[in-house]
């Protein structure tokens, strides 16, 4: 018997309908759709193709620029043109914000085309994460860099799992997977789990003596009732914690033996990372805070490419480190 299932686009037009909403926001997420699909590809084929090393640049940050960072900012930065729909984009591939249709566009999209960059030349999981925030249609323009809170959408693809998860502002977080023909299928609403049984820590280990004391003391005093898992990219390690719960992070680095390696504004970027799972966990209803105990939904970016600590996940475990850094 063959089965027929829901596919993205669907799912979205009723969306858009039942809330009635604009079709703009369905030409983007087309977009975006096509965009990652195409990412997709060159991935799954890139040992054979030869992509999936580098590119022979180092961008602003000194980092040496992969291939396929190249491969997926131009299919991005493409498909979010094509659209028309989108003012401003800002990218993890680009020290400058990126005008697209300055006229016209109604979004800002913020974006990661292809993050977690050590998994990238062995093909393992990496995320292709986005969020989106609207335009100030009803007067002048206020400025492209918005708060998480501020999002409409924010999404993830883990590539080349065929997984991608959507959350809708005040419309809940959706999960879908891709088929045999290349649709979106099958959403499935996720919320994170209340039985601890499931529950999951992640965290880069190597850095955990470097992460200030307190954190330090909440790992040793909590590690032993949570499962340990640990992917090194952002959106694979987040999809895990979304359908067990539990908490991701990416403390500050504080305490490294090499003080020129101490990160005391944290490693993950605010905009187009961290800002993105805490708005997909709000929806699935979880929180996350900043090394302050700040909800990372509220801080206001003043720069594109700012970075953050990141505590993510189910709302006890959050809340629990977040009271051990305010303590
Ligand atoms: P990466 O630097 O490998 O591109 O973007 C930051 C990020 O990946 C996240 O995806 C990931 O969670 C984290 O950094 C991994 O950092 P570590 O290698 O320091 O653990």
């Amino acid at each position: 018997m063959i089965r027929f299932e829901q596919t993205f686009m669907n799912f979205l037009l009723h969306h858009q309908e039942r809330h009635k909403r604009t079709y703009h926001f369905l030409i983007l997420m087309d977009a975006l759709i096509s965009a990652a699909k195409h990412v997709e590809h060159y991935y799954l084929t890139g040992a054979l193709k030869g992509n999936l090393g580098l590119a022979g640049d180092v961008n602003v940050q000194g980092e040496d620029v992969l291939r396929m960072d190249q491969i997926a900012q131009e299919i991005t930065v493409h498909y979010l043109r094509a659209s028309g729909r989108v003012i401003h984009a800002v990218s993890e591939e680009s020290e400058k914000i990126i005008p697209i249709n300055t006229e016209g566009g109604r979004y800002f999209v913020y974006f990661d085309p292809l993050d977690g960059s050590t998994n990238v030349p062995h093909g393992l999981p990496v995320g292709f994460l986005f969020g989106i925030a609207r335009r100030n249609m009803e007067g002048p323009e206020d400025g492209h860099l918005r708060s998480g809170k501020d999002y409409i959408a924010a999404g993830m693809f883990v590539i080349p799992t065929g997984a991608f998860t959507l959350a809708l502002k005040n419309a809940g977080t959706w999960r879908f997977h891709m088929d045999e023909i290349m649709d979106f299928v099958r959403p499935v609403r996720m919320i994170l789990p209340e039985d601890t049984k499931e529950w999951e820590l992640s965290f880069n280990p190597a850095n955990r003596h470097a992460y200030a004391e307190k954190v330090q003391s909440w790992i040793e005093q909590n590690e032993r009732k949570y499962a340990f898992r640990y992917l090194g990219a952002l959106a694979g390690d987040f999809h895990r914690i979304l359908a067990n719960g539990g908490m991701f992070m990416y403390p500050a680095i504080v305490n490294h033996p090499d003080p020129r390696k101490n990160r005391p504004q944290g490693k993950l970027r605010l905009m187009y990372e961290a800002a993105v799972v805490a708005f997909m966990c709000r929806e699935a209803g979880g929180t996350a805070v900043d090394e302050t105990g700040t909800p990372i939904l509220d801080i206001q970016p003043k720069e594109p490419h700012q970075r953050t600590a990141l505590y993510v996940g189910s709302k006890p475990l959050v809340g629990d480190i977040a009271r051990a850094l305010l303590g």
